[in-house]
């Protein structure tokens, strides 16, 4: 079932493919690893490691990636978890590996992780990150679940059935598609591009705009991937709060109310607030907090997009001359009080968040989520 947890980024493994065949070159920087009578130790949290958007090892973290999240789908928690966070650290390193000797004194890195990277040091021509790919799922899977509201059930359905292509989906006849497939399909080829920062922030002004209408001092903040300063994102994520106590009650509803009006809501999937003060503190493993939220889809105009000369040259040449794009917008309001903590939580990235829980927990005897930062001794 879908739950409360956030549509899962079903398109990135797409994604990937689409990279690994518009062969990105490895870096070439000529940074090399320290000295070993230099070494600072790393820290097996994220929480603790400074990450630039950087990374000099995408070759390794991008074949751990496909792994995790294969292991994600088996719901195979331990070496998914596993593959992430030696990912995670190795995003961290301020040089690219070249040999197993780079490996010594570092964190996160197990049996399994080792083999790759030694496999990956030998590849010459992606070969390893290629079969990882297809060790992974196969191709119609892979195909089926980059639609958003398709998920790893829906995609083994679909294939058990002998279905290989959209086509083949939507003419046969006993396939039931939900609202948000259906959505998936229609928008498929704008929700399967990236979203640029540009457009984010056109997203931000509409939706800024919108919430002003009622709440004149109400808070919009860009999270996600773009308050990390990526350029480039599967959706656009904002946290809605009101300073006065109580006033976020009802707001999301009229925001979406306009927002139809404008013709401009494409698709859209509300969450009500499962918040209950009386049990706290609660973790819900399905759902990544309790606050009232919406996945949405939004119809955003070209002509909003404000675009520096340089960006709008690499627009394909032989793109349609569609007038708009379809944008997933999330949107979460929170009650003031906890507005810090949603912040926190909202702003990622996943693992970052995941190890700073386990920091907490770990570390300081206290349990952190996107409400509020308990101490267990009180
Ligand atoms: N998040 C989390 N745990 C989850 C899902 C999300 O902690 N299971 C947090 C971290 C990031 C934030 O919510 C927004 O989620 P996404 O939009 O999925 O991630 P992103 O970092 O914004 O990446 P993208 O650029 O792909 O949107
Ligand atoms: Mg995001």
């Amino acid at each position: 079932s879908m739950g409360a947890g956030k549509p899962v980024e079903i398109e990135k493994r797409h994604r990937l493919m689409v990279r690994l065949n518009c062969n990105i070159p490895r870096s070439n920087s000529s940074n090399t690893p320290p000295e070993s009578s230099s070494v600072v130790a790393i820290s097996p949290y994220a929480c603790q490691r400074r990450t630039s958007l950087n990374n000099y090892n995408k070759l390794f973290t991008d074949a751990f990636e496909v792994l995790a999240e294969n292991y994600e789908m088996n719901e195979n928690k331990g070496p998914y978890l596993g593959f992430m966070r030696a990912a995670s650290m190795i995003k961290s390193l301020p040089y690219a590996i070249s040999s197993m000797k780079d490996l010594e004194g570092l964190p996160c890195l197990g049996d399994q992780t080792k083999a790759v990277i030694e496999q990956c040091c030998q590849d010459t021509e992606k070969s390893t990150i290629k079969s990882c790919i297809n060790f992974a799922r196969s191709q119609s899977i892979i195909l089926f679940t980059s639609v958003f509201g398709v998920g790893q059930k829906t995609a083994e359905k679909w294939f058990r059935k002998g279905l290989r292509t959209f086509e083949e989906v939507q003419v046969h006849k006993e396939t039931k598609l939900t609202k948000m497939q259906i959505a998936g399909f229609l928008y498929y080829e704008d929700l399967s591009s990236f979203v640029t920062k540009p457009e984010a922030d056109a997203i931000g002004q509409i939706i800024e705009d919108t919430v002003r209408l009622f709440m004149p001092d109400a808070l919009v903040t860009l999270t996600g991937g773009f308050r990390r300063e990526k350029k480039i994102g599967h959706d656009v994520d904002f946290l809605i709060t009101t300073p006065v106590p109580g006033n976020e009650n009802g707001l999301l509803e009229k925001v979406i109310d306009v927002l139809h009006q404008q013709g401009i809501l494409l698709y859209c999937d509300v969450v009500e607030s499962t918040f209950d003060k009386s049990r706290l503190p609660s973790r819900k493993v399905d759902a990544l907090d309790h606050f009232q939220k919406c996945f949405a889809i939004l119809k955003l105009l070209k002509q909003k997009v404000i675009t520096s000369n340089c960006e709008e040259a690499e627009e394909p040449s032989n793109t349609s001359t569609k007038e708009w794009k379809a944008i997933r917008v999330d949107l979460v309001i929170t009650p003031f009080d906890q507005y810090a903590f949603a912040l926190l939580g909202w702003t990622g990235s996943r693992q970052f968040e995941r190890d700073l829980r386990r920091f907490a927990t770990h570390e300081r005897k206290m349990m952190l989520d996107n409400h509020a930062l308990f101490d267990k001794n009180k």
